[in-house]
């Protein structure tokens, strides 16, 4: 994580604490100011400053929106990591407030009024605060009142577990690490990280290597390392800290002749793991974390018996007559039946159907976004910007989009590497009417149309409204069909198996959006989408050249629906692609 997001962090709870405290309005605009400054800086902040500490107040202050005062403070975090003015302000309000504060629909003068009206000062006060009592909270309805019990429980179901985009690259950092010691001859990350479920509760590490002691001691001293749960001979654990993110750690030290077993037993699912036991005992065996072995006595390791296989994961699997099984599938439904037709993967990806410009809110002019697809290998890249009813993502007016189609044949003459389609992330608006006229949509090539408002409509009227999209004849994708957010926004929750029938029936493809914030369709319901025969975008919504990379995220997603390439019109040639588009024009 960037030391920007950590800094503006603090300068964003230095922001919430002022408002609790009633403070004046023009000091809270400062720190919020400041800390959307520099969490969008494009410099690293601590960079700049460490440059020449004498002068790093001057430079700071030539960004527009940090006055000298911030300036000073920005000085002082990184300089010694904390800000004085938030530590006094924390000794003022009580943590709890601030948590309430992690609540969706709950901002800094909700806290407060709750806080002052009623004494809350935690989420566990809140909770125990009876409905009628709260309505007393001026400018607190009903309606806020039931929403913020749906974000309490929400919260509280999907608890600590961090989104895969985030504990991915701290796995990657820490599994570099461990590769690096002396002696490492395997090291992977297995369990649900390696299934790539969309969020993940802890981190399991499995290494072979010579010298157990050198790697056990590295692994709990490591820079991230806040606290050692355990040290063990086989199994240590420790809590790490990676800017916002917290996460447990597992380390597990397995000679490398079992190193598959291990691997397999520790990738999970616990209930693949189940049937793959099952299965070994059909077959007169048994399967544990130390290799497949014949006979089913219980740990036959102990008596010194030799597994049949145990050294691969390919090994196994075969000798109970299976081909090798994708991790992403591995959580029992039905994966030991599948046999052995092709998973999608990321090069089978050819196109990037979803992906803005500053046209509206993206980063890269439509020609830079294009260079960025080519240098990918892609034959197709669709320029599609928000429609008018967006407007802090600066949607496109009819004519400013009707000029920006003229700009996208112009770069698509500029850039002969690749086809650069016209298209537009139309809005779907409450109603399921489109955010465009019909002669308007006409004329791009591409249509993706998206939910971004109404969010918490009912499932009866999100239904209605999504199938009148699918079924405008002019829409070909519907881009993250229930606008739900990891961890954060439940989203539209509508019948999906009626999507389906009208996908189909209308040839319109459902969005993977490959952003891990969204992953929108999700595994199960993509699962369902597939299996029915829905044509399938994966897209990664780019707003900027590295999102990009968004696109294992949405592979994997659909590796996890057991997704072939074949269903996925990003993997399409380019004929047969345009092809598609243009049944619709
Ligand atoms: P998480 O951490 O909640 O995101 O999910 P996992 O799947 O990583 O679960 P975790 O960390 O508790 O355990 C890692 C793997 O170890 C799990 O997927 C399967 C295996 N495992 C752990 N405990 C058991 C168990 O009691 N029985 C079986 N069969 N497998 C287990
Ligand atoms: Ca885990
Ligand atoms: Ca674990
Ligand atoms: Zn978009």
């Amino acid at each position: 994580m960037s030391s920007n997001k950590e800094v503006a962090k603090l300068f964003d709870q230095m922001a919430a604490g002022l408002e609790i405290l009633g403070a004046n309005r023009f000091r809270v605009n400062a720190y919020n100011r400041a800390s959307r400054v520099i969490e969008d800086l494009t410099e690293d902040v601590r960079a700049v400053v460490e440059q020449d500490l004498p002068t790093a107040v001057k430079r700071l202050t030539a960004f527009d929106g940090i006055g000298k005062g911030m300036a000073e403070k920005v000085v002082e975090v990184i300089e010694t990591g904390e800000m004085t003015e938030l530590k006094e302000l924390l000794q003022k309000v009580p943590a709890g407030v601030f948590e309430l504060l992690e609540i969706p629909g709950i901002g800094p003068k909700a806290a407060k009024a709750m806080w002052e009206e009623l004494g809350i000062a935690s989420v566990e006060d809140l909770k125990a605060t009876s409905d009628e009592d709260l309505a007393k909270v001026p400018r607190m309805g009903k309606k806020t009142v039931a929403n913020i019990r749906k974000a309490i429980a929400f919260n509280e179901e999907s608890g600590d577990r961090v989104p895969i985009g985030l504990a991915k690259p701290l796995a990657i950092e820490i599994r570099e690490e461990l590769a690096q010691l002396d002696g490492v001859r395997q090291v992977e990350y297995a369990g649900s990280l390696r299934r790539g479920r969309e969020t993940i509760g802890d981190l399991d590490f499995l290494v072979a290597c010579d010298d157990s002691a050198l790697a056990r001691d590295h692994f709990v001293s490591m820079p991230r390392v806040t606290q050692v749960l355990a040290k063990g001979e086989t199994k240590s654990s420790v809590r790490v800290k990676a800017g916002a993110v917290v996460m447990q750690v597992d380390l597990r030290i397995v000679p490398e002749a079992v190193y598959g077993a291990a691997l397999m037993y520790f990738t999970g699912s616990k209930e693949h793991n189940v049937r793959l036991r099952e299965l070994a005992i059909k077959q007169g065996k048994r399967l544990n974390e130390y290799g497949l072995f014949s006979g089913t006595e219980e740990r036959p390791q102990d008596s010194g018996a030799e597994p049949l296989a145990a050294r691969t994961e390919q090994e196994i699997y075969a000798d109970l007559g299976l081909p090798w099984v994708a991790p992403e599938l591995r959580e029992d439904r039905g994966e030991l039946e599948r046999g052995e037709k092709p998973l999608i993967q990321v090069s089978d990806i050819r196109a990037e159907l979803h992906a803005h410009t500053t046209a509206s809110d993206g980063r890269l002019s439509i020609e830079e976004l294009a260079r960025e697809a080519a240098g990918r290998g892609f034959h197709t890249i669709a320029v599609t910007d928000h429609s008018k009813s967006q407007p802090i993502a600066n949607g496109l007016t009819e004519d400013r989009l009707k000029r920006h189609i003229e700009a996208i044949r112009e770069a698509d003459e500029a850039v002969p590497e690749i086809k650069i389609l016209a298209g537009s992330e139309v809005d779907i608006l409450s109603d399921g009417s489109l955010d465009y006229d019909d002669e308007l949509l006409a004329q791009l090539d591409i249509v993706v149309a998206s939910p971004h408002a109404a969010l918490r409509q009912d499932p009866a009227t999100a239904t209605e409204r999504l199938l009148k999209a699918i079924r405008h004849p002019l829409v070909h994708i519907i881009g993250h069909p229930t606008g739900r957010i990891v961890n954060r926004r439940e989203g539209l929750a509508p019948d999906l198996k009626a999507l389906i029938e009208a996908a189909l029936e209308s040839d319109t493809a459902l969005e993977v959006n490959a952003n891990w914030n969204r992953l929108d369709l999700r595994d199960t319901h993509l699962r369902a989408a597939v299996d029915a025969g829905v044509k399938i975008a994966i897209n990664t919504d780019a707003h900027d050249s590295r999102h990009f990379d968004f696109i294992s995220y949405g592979v994997q997603t659909a590796r996890r629906a057991g997704m072939e390439p074949e269903s996925c019109i990003n993997t399409w040639d380019a004929d047969r692609l345009h092809g598609w588009l243009r049944s619709k024009r």
